[in-house]
């Protein structure tokens, strides 16, 4: 495992001549592993002037000043099994957080007249959504509205960003969803264009006529570092990189090709430019995405600490496949090209890395955010053609067990999640078929309408009931 330091592969590209042309919010583990990847890829083999200036919103201002301090400079090692490539991504300019450079600073970058593209990793809730729009009685959005020249949103910082460049007289922006939602750019538009709607019907006429939002699908595991994969990363470069990611080898990136002005060359870096992601979305949100959450909620109550480890027990790895070919591909317009046995197969695959301590408990945090689009939306389609969906209903029973809080054996669970407090007072005071109907009745996860849609709501609670008797692994051998 362990390399000498020289098989780092260094940045060739002359870092001086970058400029900020890129704009990316949210950088953590994901966007340094996959967005900056690419784009670290595209200056190698264009030298063009495309610098990144990389923020964050709240959490982690520390983290962008180390990383200032090493000019930007990190390594992202690719691990499978024993192997390990190292590279060093030098795209990042700069970074900036608003606790320590003050929110006008993150505004001017967007109004700066060299940016042409945003691009964001805020996670799902970062897009402060409700049914498909913004939630204007989010607390962010209200606050926000009430005095926008200091955003505490993305969906804030980039409309009053926007707004800057209107009264500047400058071109619009290219702002590039990079989440793990279906129609990302779609729902990005929706979020910024609501907002300035209720700021400024000129503002929302002028991003409408200027801006565009195209979709993109990103793949990448990812697991959040620790410790241990510090560790593991220093003793491979031979000096510590407090910056530096661990991820596996594969990458995807597939992007509406629907730029307001100029494009990274990030197809010389591997990425499709296509006229339609949904596809590319669909598939990967319901069969990669859907089996992690499914693996997530079943392994973690099971007492599974990894999706490795989960890979490691016969009945998870079949019944993972089986979600994806039985229950999640059917309900999908595959992408011309796609062998689905053979994707869904890779998947498995990559799963059972053993060098990535992707952790159940991370994936399973903001569920509430992630079950509509990864598990809920299939539901939706089999209780229409008629289809039954058991792999599926334990996965959201499995969730509501996780929202309890603990493991099968009574180990703790972590419950993260926007609407964790929510969750928390139900499971005080409700259990059984009471707390089942309790988490129905969360309209910002369950469609008004779904829980009384017939065979929906039967089906969760007998396979809730299902867990609650046998635990995960009979259930899941049962219905094998
Ligand atoms: C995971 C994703 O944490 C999660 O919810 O399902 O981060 C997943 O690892 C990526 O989407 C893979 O591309």
């Amino acid at each position: 495992m362990n390399q000498p330091a020289s098989d780092l592969s260094k940045p060739d590209y002359d870092r001086t001549r970058l400029r900020p042309r890129l704009f990316h919010l949210g950088l953590g583990a994901f966007a340094k592993a996959h967005v900056l990847v690419f784009h670290d890829e595209m200056l190698r083999q264009t030298g063009s002037d495309w610098g990144v200036v990389a923020a964050r919103l709240h959490s982690g201002a520390k983290d962008l000043t180390l990383l200032d301090e090493a000019s930007g400079l990190f390594a992202v090692g690719e691990m499978s099994g024993e192997d390990l490539a190292l590279r060093q991504v030098g795209a990042i300019l700069k970074t900036l957080h608003p606790q320590r450079d003050g929110m006008a600073t993150l505004l001017a970058q967007i109004a700066d007249p060299e940016l042409a593209v945003i691009t964001l990793t805020i996670t799902e809730k970062g897009y402060c959504l409700k049914n498909g729009d913004l939630d204007l009685d989010h607390d962010g959005i209200r606050q926000d509205l009430s005095s926008p020249d200091t955003p505490t949103t993305a969906i804030g910082l980039i409309a009053q960003g926007l707004r800057l460049r209107q009264a500047a007289g400058l071109p619009g922006l290219t702002i590039l969803s990079c989440d793990n939602l279906p129609s990302n750019g779609h729902l990005c538009q929706k979020a910024v264009s609501s907002y300035a709607a209720q700021l400024d019907p000129v503002l929302a006429k002028w991003i409408a006529e200027t801006c565009r939002f195209p979709s993109s699908m990103v793949d990448r595991i990812t697991p959040a570092m620790t410790e241990a994969s510090h560790h593991q990363l220093s003793e491979a470069l031979g000096h510590p990189d407090p910056n530096g990611i661990l991820c596996e080898p594969f990458r995807q990136w597939v992007v509406e090709d629907a730029f307001a002005g100029d494009k990274p060359a990030w197809d010389l870096a591997g990425a499709e430019f296509v006229e339609d992601v949904a596809p590319y979305e669909e598939l990967k949100l319901r069969l990669l995405n859907g089996s992690h959450s499914f693996l997530a909620y079943l392994g973690a109550l099971a007492g599974f600490d990894t999706i490795a480890e989960c890979m490691n027990s016969p009945v998870l790895k079949a019944s993972a496949r089986r979600l994806m070919l039985d229950e999640q591909a059917p309900t999908l317009k595959v992408p011309a090209g796609v062998d689905v046995n053979r994707y869904a197969d890779a998947l498995i695959a990559r799963y059972a890395n053993t060098a990535l301590h992707h952790k159940t408990t991370q994936i399973a945090s903001d569920g509430s955010q992630k079950l509509p689009q990864r598990l809920l939306a299939s539901v939706c389609n089999h209780l229409q053609a008629g289809r039954s969906w058991p792999l599926t209903a334990l996965a959201i029973a499995g969730w509501m067990h996780y929202c309890r809080g603990h493991t099968e054996d009574g180990t703790a669970l972590p419950l993260n999640d926007p609407l964790a407090d929510q969750i928390a007072a139900l499971a005080a005071r409700s259990e059984g078929r009471d707390f089942v109907d309790g988490i129905l009745s969360l309209h910002e996860v369950f469609d008004a309408d779904l829980p009384e849609t017939p065979g929906f709501a039967e089906t969760i609670h007998s396979a809730y009931e299902l867990l609650q008797a046998h635990g995960v692994l009979a259930s899941l051998s049962e219905i094998n």
